[in-house]
């Protein structure tokens, strides 16, 4: 046919194909039958129609675990140089009062991929597993057409350790990589199926870095395999999760990172120790959490954190290489913090700022410009609308989150509730409201709470009785009540819950 081959009707990985059928259309036809004409002409509208979704971008979302926020350069850390994920925020949009909606594990990582809070998508605390024909981010995608896969810890599959390629796929097509639960250093391929790589003296899987090595290390091994997925040459776009399991604990890391942060100085909070008026009954210090004890874990902790960054430059090189960046769509951040001796803890399950607030970076230059920054404060069930709407994907779900895709745009709406909400983990029993500035936490055991981030950033009062936050007060009791009554919260019923909800906003009559 005049020397042109019958382009694909299709975009490949972002790559743009319709000049290609365009040209190929214009070529001279005089000399086709009939038929063929009409037959291309069908074609040309059944592309138009493959279009519409294979115009969509690629979508990556990179998720850490129990990641410090700080730890990152956009987020005014100092210690470790991160350009690669600082180059996201560079280039799109970074939110600073980003929570999990559950600062543990499975809730937090359910709540982001459904949209919905714990109480409603039963993923309440750790290990419970994610109730079958419940819609999730990959499901849906996967009915707009994309490819996908999910690579690393996933937790939403009940006691499973390391349990790979679960069986119920919530629509993610590739799970070769998904493993369930752990936090496992070392993998290894073993007829091209994953292995945890180090195990101990009874021949099970374990921990252990067992000199895990570039090829090896977890953070290096999965972002491998995510290389493999995004470089699969096929018609429909991606969708990729990838999820790393550090720098959760145990603090280890592989050559050269174990000792790149072995000089430095390590911050040791002014919080690491309080007086016990300035310490919540929902968030009791540990006495054993001591300056020595950060010491010996954070630089092994900025080690992971360092590597991480290091693999997210070789996600970012290899989009680029093929000229895919900008047509993919990549969400940096992770399921929770980790307080690194803020308050005399590690770890995370409270509302303080290192345990619940959460990094969260979006780069996609077609919807989003360059340095965006958001401070409403947002959670991890807004992040599924949100997409939908940066995305315009036209999802007939049903969310409990809100959509902040005008934010993301840089072109917030003329009104906005600048207010969201957080609820423990199953025995935490707290619930707290959050905005940019402030935070109120409702327990039972304990006074309410309320921290002031713009005069109090540490958050170590409780600035409840201070006569000129009144107001604040009553405002965010009463969001945080309507909150729950609407979204069947049974937290409310919790002893000392609702009778501080029901105080709070008797004491202003
Ligand atoms: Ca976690």
């Amino acid at each position: 046919m005049d020397g042109f081959a019958e382009p694909s009707p299709v975009i490949a990985n972002g790559l743009p194909a319709l000049e290609v059928w365009e040209a190929w259309q214009r070529k001279p036809q005089s000399i086709m039958p009939r038929f063929v004409q009409c037959a291309i002409r069908l074609s040309g509208c059944l592309f138009l129609a493959i279009r519409l979704s294979a115009s969509l971008p690629n979508v990556l979302i990179i998720q850490t675990d129990e990641h410090h926020f700080q730890t990152l350069g956009c987020y005014g850390g100092q210690i470790v140089q991160t350009p690669h994920i600082d180059r996201l925020a560079s280039e799109g949009a970074l939110c600073t009062s980003f929570y999990a909606t559950t600062p543990v594990c499975s809730p937090s990582r359910a709540a982001l991929l459904t949209g919905l809070y714990p109480q409603h998508n039963r993923v309440v605390q750790n290990n419970v597993p994610l109730p079958s024909g419940t819609s999730t981010l990959g499901s849906i995608l996967q009915q707009k057409g994309y490819r996908t896969g999910y690579i690393g810890k996933w937790h939403l599959d009940g006691d499973g350790k390391p349990q790979w390629a679960p069986a119920r796929s919530f629509g993610f097509e590739d799970r070769r990589f998904m493993f369930n639960r752990g936090h496992w250093k070392k993998f290894v391929l073993q007829d091209g199926r994953p292995e945890v790589g180090a195990l101990n003296r009874n021949g099970e899987p374990s921990y252990e870095l067992d000199d895990a090595d570039e090829k090896t290390f977890a953070t290096d091994f999965l972002t491998e395999r995510a290389l493999e997925f995004i470089g699969q040459k096929e018609d429909r776009p991606f969708f990729l999760m990838l999820s790393f399991p550090d720098p959760h604990g145990p603090n280890s890391v592989r050559k050269p990172y174990d000792t790149l942060f072995d000089d430095v100085t390590i911050p040791i909070p002014d919080t690491l120790r309080k007086p016990d008026s300035q310490i919540p009954a929902w968030a009791p210090s540990d006495a054993k959490i001591t300056v020595a004890t950060l010491r010996r874990l954070m630089p092994k902790y900025f080690g992971m954190v360092k590597c991480i960054d290091d693999n997210v430059g070789r996600i970012l090189h290899l989009l680029e290489q093929t000229g895919a960046l900008d047509q993919t769509l990549i969400v940096f951040t992770s399921d929770h913090g980790d307080l690194c001796g803020e308050h005399g803890r590690l770890n995370k399950g409270n509302p303080y700022e290192g345990s619940a607030r959460i990094p969260f970076l979006m780069r996609y230059p077609s919807e989003i410009p360059p340095n965006t920054r958001i401070g409403i404060a947002l959670s991890c069930v807004d992040f599924l609308p949100t997409l939908n709407g940066v995305l315009n994907l036209q999802i007939s779900e049903v969310f409990n989150g809100r959509d902040a895709s005008q934010w993301f745009r840089g072109n917030p709406p003329p009104s906005w509730n600048d207010i969201t909400f957080l609820r423990s983990s199953r025995g935490g029993n707290w619930l707290c409201a959050a905005s940019e500035r402030y935070k109120l936490v409702v327990s039972s055991g304990e006074r309410p709470w309320l921290m002031d981030l713009q005069t109090d950033p540490a958050e170590a009062l409780n600035h409840a009785s201070d006569p000129h936050k009144a107001e604040v007060l009553q405002s965010m009791a009463r969001a945080l009540k309507v909150y729950a009554i609407e979204e069947k919260d049974p937290l409310l019923n919790v002893e000392g819950i609702g009778s501080s909800l029901t105080e709070l906003l008797s004491s202003s009559q």
